[in-house]
């Protein structure tokens, strides 16, 4: 059931422990967040972690997002003080863009500390928003894992990025901070909680609750509802009768219904969507 949706606080502590003993070996950490949900998916523990480390915050699956939030996002990030880029991993748009950043970065570095070398860097963020994909990105194909680096704690794997930068090849994962129920929802709904705990169902039905008052035209047009009705459960069951997910005796088949709404969400087929906007007083406007 959604009301049930919790983080196990042995997560929690492991990944700190985790991410605590890798920080040390980087110089900078590269923070990736669902471009849908940045707030939900940036884990409140992160600027304790990160601490005085240069960080460069990712609004990732930007071709999921609708577009003018996001730049509304990276404006909001960047007025905090951290380098923002949105990126698709799946296209690799504006890979390019993080790199020059990097550069700068390491120019940077290496004045300050007058010296020469590649910077090492790590990648965190919740479950599946994208991390092993920005990986492979930043990678490319002609790359090789070069092992043990001397001075580096044994074990650690680094990789060498196409630029010859240097990457924690262990993503960090940064298990959600459920600070409420809605925040556990938005993961749902995104992908980052695994589908067997969730109730399909509960799930689809929050969703399309959201969608009616976010994106109530990508609903009516995905679907060809008539209208948006006033109960959430009434639009769950035209969604049904439209794709007649119906059971014999015309029983609606709420759990394909379910099931169908959540993965073209995820997929995109509902269009560009984002779930949080930036927040105009403090407090993030969340429907
Ligand atoms: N549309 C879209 N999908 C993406 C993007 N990046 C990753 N994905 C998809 O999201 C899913 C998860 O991607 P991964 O790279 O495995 O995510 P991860 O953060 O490494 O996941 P965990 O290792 O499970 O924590 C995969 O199906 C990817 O294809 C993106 O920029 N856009
Ligand atoms: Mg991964």
């Amino acid at each position: 059931m959604i009301q049930n949706i919790n983080w196990y606080p042995g997560h929690m502590k492991k990944t700190r422990e985790l991410i605590q003993e890798n920080l040390k070996a980087v110089d900078l950490v590269i923070e990736l967040l669902d471009s849908r949900i940045p707030i939900s998916s940036r884990n409140p523990i992160i600027d304790e972690l990160v601490g005085d480390k240069r960080r460069i915050v990712l609004l990732g699956k930007s071709d999921l997002a609708d577009s003018e939030e996001t730049e509304k996002w990276q404006r909001y990030f960047s007025r905090k003080g951290d380098k923002t880029v949105a990126i698709d991993a799946r296209s690799g748009e504006n890979i390019n863009r993080l790199f020059s950043i990097l550069d700068d970065v390491q120019r940077e570095q290496n004045q300050l500390r007058q010296m020469n070398r590649s910077i090492r860097m790590m990648v965190v963020g919740v479950p599946n928003v994208g991390k092993s994909s920005l990986i492979n990105r930043l990678i490319g194909k002609k790359s090789a894992k070069t092992g043990d680096k001397a001075g580096v704690t044994r074990g650690k794997q680094w990789v060498t990025l196409k630029n010859g930068m240097q990457l924690l090849d262990t993503p960090g994962i940064l298990w959600p901070k459920f600070e409420d129920q809605r925040v556990g929802l938005y993961l749902a709904f995104c992908g980052s909680i695994r589908d067997e705990i969730l109730d399909t169902q509960d799930l689809a039905f929050e969703l399309i609750k959201v969608l009616e008052k976010r994106y109530p035209e990508s609903l009516q047009n995905r679907y060809k509802l008539d209208e948006i009705q006033e109960e959430t459960l009434d639009n769950m069951e035209a969604i049904a009768f439209k794709r007649g997910f119906l059971m014999p005796g015309k029983r609606i088949d709420y759990e394909r219904t379910g099931r169908t709404v959540i993965d073209e969400f995820r997929s995109g087929k509902l269009g560009r969507i984002t779930l949080e906007t930036v927040p105009s007083e403090g407090e993030p406007e969340n429907d």
